[in-house]
């Protein structure tokens, strides 16, 4: 039932068309269940050509944990098709694209243990760099149950890291006020500490997580800590503008 459930994910993944809630057909299905899927959903991409160059956290604000109704954050996968190049979104492979900004850590050493603490993370940080996340839930509506999400591998769908990169030792990584721009317009704000306390939490919540499932990350990893505003909706014709407060600024154009 796993594999048949997680190939099935992949092809919506893949093809970027949507789907019922898996919960619809299997409510048996726990989010332990979920992360097995996950990891097997993910594992075709690899196989395919498709390899695994991150880690990313979801749910880490309050604020979305209270919209899923759960009190955790979940994780997910960023493999090496996920990373825009260019600062612009292809609608086309996209359902229903959302956009938020986040603090990403770039390592340079591998990172276990259940034992891990934030200094060990600063320890093994080669760069900070911000970044815009694009989740496109694979479920109509966006809508979906804790465990339909982490199967759903936490709605990952595309990224972009900023050009400019940054030591950690550059700024309170926990005090960065962020503006989202629509258009020219401003439609979210918020500040990174909305991300578990300290985007740095973040990446020690996951080494923690995934380490009671016999998984690490290694040197060169990228890790999307979550967002630090609500995620907003995009169609063709939108320019988003990510302005955080004393690092470069970032642009998303969105097109057919
Ligand atoms: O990156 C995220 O925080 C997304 C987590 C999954 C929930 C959602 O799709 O909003
Ligand atoms: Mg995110």
């Amino acid at each position: 039932m796993i594999t048949e459930i997680a190939n099935k994910i992949y092809l919506h993944q893949k093809n970027g068309k949507e789907m019922d809630k898996i919960t619809n057909h299997y409510p048996e299905l726990n989010v332990s269940n979920a992360y097995e899927i996950q990891k097997v959903s993910i594992d075709y991409a690899i196989k395919n050509g498709d390899p695994l160059i991150g880690w990313k956290m979801g749910l880490t604000s309050i604020a979305k944990q209270k919209s899923v109704n759960v009190d955790e954050p979940i994780y997910g996968r960023l493999t090496q098709s996920m990373e825009l190049q260019t600062s612009v979104l292809k609608m086309e492979g996209t359902i229903h694209p959302r956009v938020e900004p986040e603090i990403a850590f770039v390592l340079n050493k591998p990172l276990f243990g259940s034992d891990i603490t934030a200094e060990d993370v600063w320890n093994a940080t080669e760069y900070i760099v911000p970044a815009l996340e694009v989740i496109d839930s694979r479920y109509k509506n966006f809508s979906f149950t804790l465990t339909d999400v982490v199967a759903d591998n936490a709605s990952s769908s595309k990224f972009i890291l900023g050009e400019k990169t940054y030591s950690p030792t550059y700024t309170a990584w926990e005090q960065i006020n962020v503006e989202l721009y629509k258009n020219g317009e401003k439609v979210q704000s918020g500040i990174s500490s909305d991300v578990l306390n300290h985007p740095v939490e973040s990446v020690v919540k996951l080494v923690k997580m995934i380490s009671k499932n016999g998984y690490q990350l290694d040197a060169g990893m990228i890790i999307l800590t979550g967002g630090i505003t609500e995620a907003v909706h995009v169609g063709a014709g939108d320019l988003i503008e990510a302005h955080f407060e004393g690092l470069e600024n970032m642009t998303l154009r969105v097109e057919k």
